[in-house]
């Protein structure tokens, strides 16, 4: 198209054009305003100065002095369009520039979304890397345990097979024990009898252990542990070494005696009032107290003619004299300083056996009942050889708790508040001669 044309094509188009509120648009508005204004001018000096055709422009192209009566017809109209377009240009131009502020906040504010985005992306991946790291952490946490209940399932399975084996061998170890500890008592017992453990070692028994014993006004034999050394025959009426026994009994079962008698004498027991009775009153005895304390110590106290009265006396205690010993005489009471008659209140010849449920002593309250034994109490006691037994030795006075002394005492020995480890009481006929060894306590 020639440059001419190019005018035409302008004219027309000016007319038709259509403002939009686009960038785009605005810049071919404010470019083309230009020429045009150019042309409008020129157009205006050639109508004045007349027309000279140029026939460079050629027969079908309109020479500019057509160009100046086209531009001329259409000046009006084109001065009305260019000043609308003016004011339309000005309003997009308006237009543009609150577009350009609103594009330049929107890239601010794109920037600024773009920058929080980024923010919180990278704060979402730090989150979601902390809470992938907690994650795996936890899985970890739940393998560990996942495998740990395995290993438990496991031991608790192995442990009940074990359990069941043991009931099992347990079961049968009772069983056993039931047969053989019967058999085994039954089988040492020996045939031998007397009326006490000396006339059993008269009769030739050689052997510690149990035998069956019938004293003269006995209306049947019973059992005791005899101590039998050197033609020495003991007959063992008490015996403490572990506490595996309650001494704290009823007038009952101190008459008839409880604990339990064993061939090696490795058990605890009271023989019984009665049997004690039936022994002493047959013959005139010998009675040892032997004493071990808690750091292996033995001593000993020996009493001549030892007796122990009828049932109808409440098994009175009687004795004629404190014949030997290194364990010094508790029988005959002890100064404890509390009174300036505790030794007569806390002799024990000549009282009377007082039980929980049988008070016989000389005090106001219940000794037994307070001291939880059996024994000869007076108000109350300096022996007392049937009291709670406290492993280690040593107790407190707790009147709050009631607990008073009532431990295993011999006071000449050790204090009130010592309870000895080991006792046993065992009687030998007077006549019997003691070797030396033997009179000196040698067990
Ligand atoms: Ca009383």
């Amino acid at each position: 198209m020639t440059w001419c044309w190019r005018i035409a094509v302008f004219a027309s188009i000016n007319k038709k054009v259509v403002l939009r509120p686009v960038a785009s648009v605005v810049k071919m508005h404010r470019l083309l305003l230009l020429p045009f204004a150019f042309l409008l001018a020129q157009a205006q000096v050639l109508a004045d100065d007349g027309c000279t055709p140029d026939p460079e422009f050629g027969e079908s192209c309109p020479t500019h002095c057509g160009v100046a009566n086209v531009l001329s017809k259409y000046h009006t109209h084109m001065q009305d369009g260019a000043t609308t377009a003016k004011e339309d240009i000005t309003k997009l131009e308006d237009q543009r520039e609150k577009l350009e502020i609103n594009i330049n906040t929107i890239h601010e504010d794109s920037n600024h979304v773009t920058t929080e985005t980024q923010n919180l992306r990278s704060k979402g991946y730090d989150s979601i890397e902390l809470i992938l790291e907690q994650v795996k952490i936890l899985e970890s946490v739940s393998l560990s345990h996942d495998n740990q209940i395995k290993e438990l399932v496991e031991l608790y399975k192995t442990n009940q097979e074990q359990s069941r084996t043991l009931q099992a061998k347990l079961v049968s170890i009772v069983d056993t024990c039931k047969r053989s500890c019967v058999d085994k008592t039954e089988e040492s017992i020996s045939p031998i009898t007397g009326k006490d453990c000396q006339q059993i070692a008269d009769n030739g028994g050689t052997q510690s252990g149990l035998y069956n014993v019938k004293p003269t006004k006995a209306k049947s034999p019973f059992l005791v542990y005899c101590e039998i050394d050197r033609g020495i025959g003991w007959t063992v009426i008490q015996h403490r070494q572990d506490g595996s026994v309650n001494f704290s009994r009823g007038w009952n079962a101190y008459r008839e005696g409880f604990g339990y008698l064993s061939p090696t004498m490795n058990s605890e027991f009271w023989l019984g009032n009665e049997k004690m009775h039936l022994l002493t009153t047959q013959d005139q005895y010998r009675l040892r107290v032997e004493l071990t304390d808690w750091d292996g110590e033995k001593r000993y106290a020996d009493y001549g003619h030892m007796k122990i009265g009828p049932e109808d006396d409440s098994y009175r205690l009687f004795y004629s004299v404190y014949l030997e010993g290194d364990a010094g005489d508790s029988f005959d009471g002890f100064d404890f300083g509390d009174h300036p008659s505790d030794k007569q209140f806390t002799s024990h010849l000549g009282m009377l056996f007082s039980t929980y449920d049988s008070d016989n002593d000389k005090y106001d309250g219940n000794c037994a009942a307070q001291d939880g034994s059996g024994w000869w109490m007076n108000r109350c006691h300096a022996a007392h050889l049937n009291g709670q037994y406290y492993p280690g030795g040593i107790y407190v006075k707790d009147e709050e708790a009631g607990i008073y002394d009532n431990g295993i005492i011999w006071a000449t020995w050790h204090d009130r508040f010592y309870s000895l480890k080991t006792t046993t009481m065992k009687l030998l006929p007077m006549l019997r001669q003691l070797g030396q060894g033997q009179k000196r306590g040698d067990y």
